[in-house]
This record gives structure tokens, sequence and C-alpha cells, in this order.
């Protein structure tokens, strides 16, 4: 590997959330699809949470996990690999906002990257606002900070979306 290109690596972290069809097979079968994404083997997984919807409450919780691991991607390359995960799992549009959806797969954070296009916010723009974010990403890296936001552990205090809780695992 060059120089160049090592000089891009950053920690890809990816906000990972499902509401229908089973749920926990959904967000499996989106873990297996993001590994072929990661170059390194370098992925961590965070712990998982059922938390209740944000927007429209005639649909189930939702479970969410996040996702890191090493990319040197651009932007545009990871958002459109996330889209072809997405259909490829069978995901609909959908005109309702925050609508239940089989699979859901965001780009939370870029190593200190801050992009702005049409179609793309990096940080995600409201991370700082969702626990369901937020304690995921404390999990695999306690003193995350948000660019432009904070940091996790500080946000999570004062967050809107804070109904949730921690699966135990068996
Ligand atoms: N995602 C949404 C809409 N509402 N609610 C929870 N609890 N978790 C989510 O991931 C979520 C949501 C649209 O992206
Ligand atoms: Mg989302
Ligand atoms: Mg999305």
């Amino acid at each position: 590997m060059t120089e160049e290109i090592k000089e891009n690596i950053k920690d890809l972290y990816i906000g990972v959330g499902s509401n229908l069809n089973e749920p926990f097979v959904q967000i499996e079968r989106a873990i297996e699809a993001l590994s072929h994404l990661d170059n390194f083997d370098s992925m961590k997984i965070s712990n998982f949470y059922e938390s209740a919807p944000m927007g429209p409450q005639n649909q189930n919780n939702y479970i969410n996990i996040v996702a890191m691991f090493k990319s040197g991607e651009s932007p545009e390359v990871i958002l459109s690999s996330l889209k072809d995960i997405e259909s490829s799992m069978g995901r609909v549009k959908s005109s309702t906002r925050w609508s239940e959806r089989i699979i859901d797969l965001d780009i939370i954070v870029y190593g200190d990257l801050t992009y702005e296009s049409d179609i793309l916010t990096i940080p995600h723009s409201n991370a700082y606002q969702r626990a369901f974010v937020l304690l995921p990403l404390i999990d695999i890296t306690p003193d995350i900070n948000i660019p432009n936001q904070g940091f996790a552990k500080d946000l999570i205090n004062n967050c809107l979306y804070n109904d949730i809780k921690k699966i135990e695992k068996k």
C-alpha cells in the first residue's frame, strides 16, 4: 500500500437499523454484507439496542447497532455501496418520512471528515439527537468525538430520542 493511500484511511461508523421481518436476522445479514466492504478485516460491532420508533408511532420498535471498520473510499462510493446492500436486502422506497424499514444503513461518522452534498451529509446531521446512534458509537469508541456535534458521551445526556434498552446477550 502506498503512503498516499494509507493517509486516507479513516474509521467509518455505519448505523444499522431494522424494524421489519425479524430485525435481528436482517441486521446479521447486513453485517455479513458490510464485512465484504471491510478491506482490512477491522470490523467492530456495538451492542444491540431496542428502541421506540422515532417518527410515526404505528410501527414496530427498532433494533439498532453501529458497525465500524477502516475505509479509504470516497463518501459517494460508500453511500452507493450502502444503497446497493439496502436494495439487495429488499428495502423498498416509501414516501413517508421515518416509516418502517427492513434495513437502513447510514454513514454516521467517517474519521474527522466533514462532507456535504445534495445527497449526503457527514457526520449524520441528527446523530446528536439519537440515543440509538450515540450508545452504539460509545460502545465501540468511548471517547468518540462527532465532528461539529461534540463528544457522544456528553451528547447522550440530553438527546431527544432516548427511549432505548440494551439487549442482553443470552
Ligand atoms: N430510523 C428511522 C426512523 N425511526 N427509530 C428508531 N428507534 N431507530 C431507527 O433507526 C429509526 C427510527 C429512519 O431512519
Ligand atoms: Mg436512518
Ligand atoms: Mg438511511
